[in-house]
């Protein structure tokens, strides 16, 4: 059939060619497969953008925060942060929540452009279903968004989607790593056990601030092994929920940070970057020495509340 079609094509194309030379039928199908790619090729380039679903349950989950201690989380998949989400820029993105727990609970992208009952839901709904077209690239945050959402966030129910840019990352490949920085509030029982503590989320006093939901991840003895003169590249995410994060790595100078992840908003030759609570950053650096490089929120309170880990790098 295929074969047919292109032959009749050819045919009618013969006609168009200068008087004194023929097209032999091999001929007639590579110009019949040229004019149907010129024809179809955009339409399949617009279409390559794919349909990407993702299903998260909420849950409650008791989870280590590293040292001996744990707390009560509310968790996406029962971990925190929650599930890393990557999705390239035109995917339309769908969200299934599942919640079988007594509570309520949401999920809101910030990657996603709608009206906000869409992330909630109706009260005591078992599923929540949302769709979105991934229109800016970036690296985004997401989280719960049921009342009282300090609660929520502060609680465990968030994490990071990246939405990559068409055409890939303006510096290429690269050592790409994730973190996301988050606060905890409340101190530990004789058990080593975190109360949540309501009082001191709503002044933004917290116990502990942490990457990727442990404090002390990325100690010296948990190192995130990079290699001397290889672009790393750190997409960040702050979900907060209160404190400004300065992310500094000592010893280093960001070639490019890109604003909330967007490489249309990059800045070049940067020591430290503040990230506001529920905002992002891409942070692209090379470190010149075999060694310890440290990372970390330089507001150094936060630091020393745990908001700091080790690159160590080799040759
Ligand atoms: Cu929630």
């Amino acid at each position: 059939m295929v074969e047919c079609s292109l032959r009749r094509r050819g045919e009618m194309l013969t006609k168009g060619f200068p008087r004194g030379r023929t097209l032999r039928p091999q001929s007639l199908c590579l110009y019949g497969l040229l004019v149907m790619s010129l024809l179809i090729g955009p339409l399949l380039l617009r279409s390559a953008a794919a349909e990407r679903a993702f299903r998260l349950t909420a849950a409650r989950t008791q989870v280590s925060i590293g040292s001996g201690l744990s707390y009560p989380a509310w968790t996406y998949n029962g971990t925190v942060p929650g599930p890393l989400i990557r999705v390239n820029e035109g995917d339309r993105v769908t969200i299934t929540l599942t919640n079988h727990t007594s509570d309520s609970h949401g999920m809101y992208s910030h990657a996603a452009q709608l009206n906000d009952e869409r992330f909630a839901g109706p009260p005591g709904a078992k599923e929540l279903t949302y769709s979105f077209v991934a229109q800016i690239p970036g690296v985004f945050d997401y989280h719960c968004i049921a009342e009282p959402v300090l609660d929520h966030i502060a609680g465990g129910m968030y994490g990071m989607m990246i939405v990559r840019p068409k055409g890939g990352w303006p510096s290429g490949a690269a050592h790409e790593v994730s973190l996301v920085q988050a606060e905890l509030y409340g101190l530990p029982d004789n058990r080593g056990v975190l109360r949540p503590d309501h009082a001191k989320m709503v002044d933004g006093e917290p116990d502990f601030v942490v990457f990727n939901g442990q404090v002390g991840r990325y100690s010296l003895a948990h190192p995130i092994a990079i290699k001397v003169g290889e672009l790393v590249r750190v997409f960040f995410v702050n979900v907060g929920p209160n404190l400004f994060s300065d992310f500094h790595v000592v010893g280093a100078i960001f070639s490019s940070v890109y604003r909330s992840g967007n490489p249309a908003d990059a800045v070049h030759d940067v020591q430290t970057f503040e990230v506001g609570p529920g905002d992002g950053a891409v942070f692209e650096f090379r470190v010149h020495h075999p060694g310890i490089y440290m990372f970390m929120d330089h507001a150094m309170g936060h630091a020393y509340k745990g908001a700091m880990g080790v690159f160590r790098a080799s040759q």
